[in-house]
């Protein structure tokens, strides 16, 4: 699955809150049991190695997804939590593309 998402980096881990909170808007690739992200659609299929902020695509094995019913600042929000403790919010466009997100990430 892949598209556009508004993200949030909530924990570095279980214990430690991520120091950048702000809200950015980002592609999102995950497949093959991995989630990369990157600038745009155009940089991603121009030069897929190169992610958005040199960040290493994330380890989705044993992750968890989960509509964020307890975030209310914003809407069509899920979380996403990997098994080392890290979180992410992710903002879809809406609630049927949330949904389509939630399921993907699911099914894989
Ligand atoms: C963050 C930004 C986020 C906000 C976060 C701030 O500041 O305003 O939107 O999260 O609050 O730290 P900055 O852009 O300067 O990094 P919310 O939108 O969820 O309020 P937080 O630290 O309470 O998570």
């Amino acid at each position: 699955v892949e598209g556009t998402l508004v993200r949030k980096h909530e924990w570095e881990s279980a214990a430690k809150r991520a120091s950048n909170r702000s809200w950015d808007k980002v592609y999102v690739v995950a497949k093959e049991g991995r989630m990369a992200f990157y600038k745009d659609q155009k940089s991603y299929k121009a030069t897929p190695e190169q992610h958005w902020r040199g960040e290493a695509p994330l380890d989705l094995n044993r992750a968890v997804v989960e509509v964020a019913a307890n975030y209310t600042k914003k809407k069509h929000v899920f979380r996403l939590r990997l098994d080392n403790g890290a979180e992410f919010l992710l903002q879809a466009h809406d609630e049927a593309e949330m949904q389509w997100w939630l399921d993907g990430l699911r099914a894989r």
